[in-house]
């Protein structure tokens, strides 16, 4: 029996990997941190279902920025963004923004965010593209490195530098040894993989 059948060939690239150097102004970086402190701040935590803490896999506090009318701009600048990167590189069918976006903050000496990927079950089975934006970069570590190869690649940061990978991309952030890193991270879902 046969179950492939030939599909039509379209070059991408599964493992690369899209940055804009200055995709956010200073003033869009401040104007974010403004927002992202209208809501609560939790400690955040490991795992699929989260609920686990390991300050030494990650070291951060986080809040959520929704869905609402005051940060609808930040969702309509991240998806023109994503959209673009995505039909450059990976062509994934994105569908929807099913996450709020995460504002998250490394304290000086963190020990950052060990290795992870971003898919894992529930909703996190159907991530595609992440996204990060560096908010700040007068902090000395906290270096963004993707695992493409047998070496990662280490992401200079700079203020307003916007990352795009795919969500199965293996990543990490480096620990911060002075001042705070400030970051957002997104994600977008699509078909589920197959
Ligand atoms: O802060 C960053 O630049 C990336 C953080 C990250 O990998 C995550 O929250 O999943």
């Amino acid at each position: 029996m046969l179950f492939l059948r030939a599909i039509p060939h379209e070059e991408t690239d599964a493992l690369a990997w899209y940055y804009y150097d200055k995709g956010f102004s200073s003033d869009e970086c401040s104007q974010v941190i403004e927002l992202a402190h209208k809501y609560k701040e939790i400690t955040a935590e490991l795992g699929p279902d989260a609920g686990h803490l390991d300050k030494s896999a990650r070291d951060s506090r986080i809040r959520w920025i929704y869905p609402e009318d005051t940060s609808e701009w930040l969702f309509k600048k991240l998806e023109e963004m994503i959209v673009q990167a995505n039909d450059q590189n990976w062509k994934f069918n994105l569908h929807a923004f099913y996450e709020s976006i995460q504002y998250t903050v490394y304290d000086p000496g963190s020990a950052g965010y060990s290795y992870h990927y971003d898919i894992g079950n529930t909703i996190q089975s159907q991530r595609k593209v992440s996204v990060t934006v560096n908010l700040n970069d007068d902090f000395e570590g906290g270096e963004l490195q993707l695992r493409v190869g047998a070496e990662p690649v280490t992401v200079k940061p700079e203020k307003g530098k916007v990352v795009v990978f795919p969500s199965y991309m293996l990543h990490r952030v480096l620990p911060v040894k002075s001042g705070t890193r400030r970051s957002l991270v997104l994600w977008v879902g699509g078909d589920h993989y197959r």
